[in-house]
């Protein structure tokens, strides 16, 4: 590697992950998540080379890898330095605090050694934010969540006001570690909180399998998202980096226009 992406992640380790995601918003004028669910880790890297411009985050599942191996995921993370985007993974957490302590540190996937955010539900209480925000003290790089609030899936029984307002206020009181939720609409006025909204596409409405879509404008428009999550609209597409681009400049001027950023 050559120095610059040193030089890079030097800057970035005096920085929260908050800061970092504002500052990445603001300079590479993009609010896109690209939701990378390939089954591939080197594809996955060679994909993010090409988009890495692009996109704000690069979200993953580690678990459904067939190649997964902590020296890729290493490189995946040199990578995210160097086009400077974050790693999410998008684990979905949902123990008690003392299992995904070890969810989060252990494992074959040592998740917190490379991902800069998890996703976490809030359905066991805070003692799961506890716990990871806990965890996350041990390694000395900047590390944060995002807490499922909402999901896009038809019929989620997250559709409950008391459910997201618990969402909100865990998030209130470890403002350090969450930065942000996983939301289908805008839950907080407090702007230091980033609303990330899955369920993007611009020309369906959604799968077989009770995923919904709307299209970029409509989420940030009337779902009150910052970032945008897509994934098969653009993994689909004959052409993945020219659609990332649509994606990106149709999702970045909505933004523009609405958040008065
Ligand atoms: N995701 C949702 N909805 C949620 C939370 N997470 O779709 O409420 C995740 C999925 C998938 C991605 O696990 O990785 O966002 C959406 O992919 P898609 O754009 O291909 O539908």
């Amino acid at each position: 590697p050559s120095s610059k992406p040193e030089i890079v992640e030097t800057k970035h380790l005096s920085m929260s992950i908050r800061e970092r995601f504002q500052m990445i918003l603001k300079e590479k004028k993009t609010n896109l998540c690209l939701s990378a669910d390939l089954p591939s880790l080197d594809e996955i890297i060679e994909l993010s080379k090409q988009i890495g411009p692009n996109i704000c985050m690069l979200k993953i599942h580690c678990d459904i890898l067939n190649d997964f191996s902590m020296e890729k995921i290493l490189q995946l993370k040199e990578i995210s330095r160097k086009f400077n985007f974050l790693l999410l993974e998008d684990r979905k957490f949902a123990d008690i605090g003392n299992t995904v302590k070890s969810q989060y540190t252990k494992g074959l996937f040592q998740i917190s050694q490379w991902a800069d955010l998890v996703t976490v539900h809030i359905l066991p209480g805070e003692g799961i934010v506890e716990a990871l925000e806990q965890a996350a003290q041990s390694i000395n790089e900047p590390r944060g969540c995002l807490l499922i609030a909402q999901m896009s899936s038809k019929g989620a029984l997250t559709d409950n006001e008391d459910y997201v307002k618990g969402a909100v206020q865990c998030a209130k009181k470890y403002s350090n570690f969450v930065i942000g939720f996983i939301s289908q609409s805008r839950l907080t006025t407090d702007n230091q909180f980033l609303h990330c909204t899955p369920g993007i596409h611009l020309n369906n409405t959604g799968d077989q399998l009770g995923q919904q879509y709307v299209t970029p404008r409509q989420a940030i428009d009337g779902r009150g998202a910052d970032i945008l999550i897509v994934g098969r609209a653009i993994l689909d597409s004959i052409n993945r980096v020219k659609t990332a681009e649509e994606y990106q400049e149709e999702g970045y001027r909505v933004y523009e226009q609405l958040r008065h950023v």
